[in-house]
């Protein structure tokens, strides 16, 4: 049984589709509507939570997508990807694994939810431009790290460089990406020309289209 991803078109999902990708792994990429909860109902029988990711590798089900792509590199990483415990940025890549989405998502899931998805009467300017300040202070520590390296840590491409990326693209749907400073905007730069990272994003459209989706990415939605 091939390795199976249940997706939404540039939702979290596609953190754990772009590391299948950069780790060349055969999978089967099951597209969902967004939200699935309200347009697949059937979905909740796969995941209860009605959230994307949601990976299915044999018996392992996870529905974290910082902690699929830790779980990709490390079962089926054969080295590259993950940094291991004996390495002396282990405790950075991990850190930067988990910052990329409780530290760099989480605000920007406010700005979404009360600048655009919320119905005009519930929306909340003052939330959101708050929540869009949070996370571009957070993302400004990111500056002299990579004033010093290409990549997040450990010397080279990484699943953090994944998850924090994951954000960088969010921010970019969400209009905050005019506001990155510029070892950021470059590195999202080197992020984007990556093979796997175009792989990704050709893959995801051509499976929406093949399956007969709505043609638009989920933080595009204007409910
Ligand atoms: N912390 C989880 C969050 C998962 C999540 O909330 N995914 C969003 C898409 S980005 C979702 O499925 N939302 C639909 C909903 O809440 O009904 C992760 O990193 O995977």
């Amino acid at each position: 049984m091939p390795i199976t991803l249940h997706h939404c078109l540039s939702a979290r999902s596609f953190r754990p589709l772009w590391a299948l990708e950069e780790l060349g792994l055969p999978y089967a990429l099951q597209m969902l509507p967004f939200p699935p909860r309200a347009l697949q109902k059937s979905y909740l029988e796969q995941n209860p939570l009605g959230t994307v990711p949601l990976l299915v590798d044999g018996p392992t089900r996870m529905s974290e997508s910082a902690a699929i792509c830790q779980y990709l590199a490390a079962r089926h990483g054969a080295g590259t990807l993950d940094v291991t415990a004996a390495e002396p940025d282990f405790g950075a890549y991990l850190n930067l694994l988990h910052f990329g989405e409780a530290t760099l998502t989480f605000p920007q899931t406010l700005v979404l939810r009360y600048r655009f998805f919320e119905p005009a009467e519930r929306r909340q300017p003052q939330i959101a431009e708050d929540y869009a300040r949070w996370f571009l202070a957070r993302l400004r520590t990111l500056e002299p790290r990579l004033a010093a390296q290409p990549f997040l840590c450990a010397g080279r491409f990484t699943a953090a460089d994944i998850s924090v990326g994951y954000a960088l693209l969010l921010a970019q749907h969400l209009g905050l990406a005019e506001q990155f400073t510029p070892q950021v905007a470059a590195y999202w730069q080197r992020l984007q020309q990556r093979p796997a990272y175009r792989r990704a994003q050709e893959r995801q459209w051509a499976e929406a289209r093949a399956q007969g989706l709505p043609l638009v990415a989920a933080p595009d939605l204007r409910p």
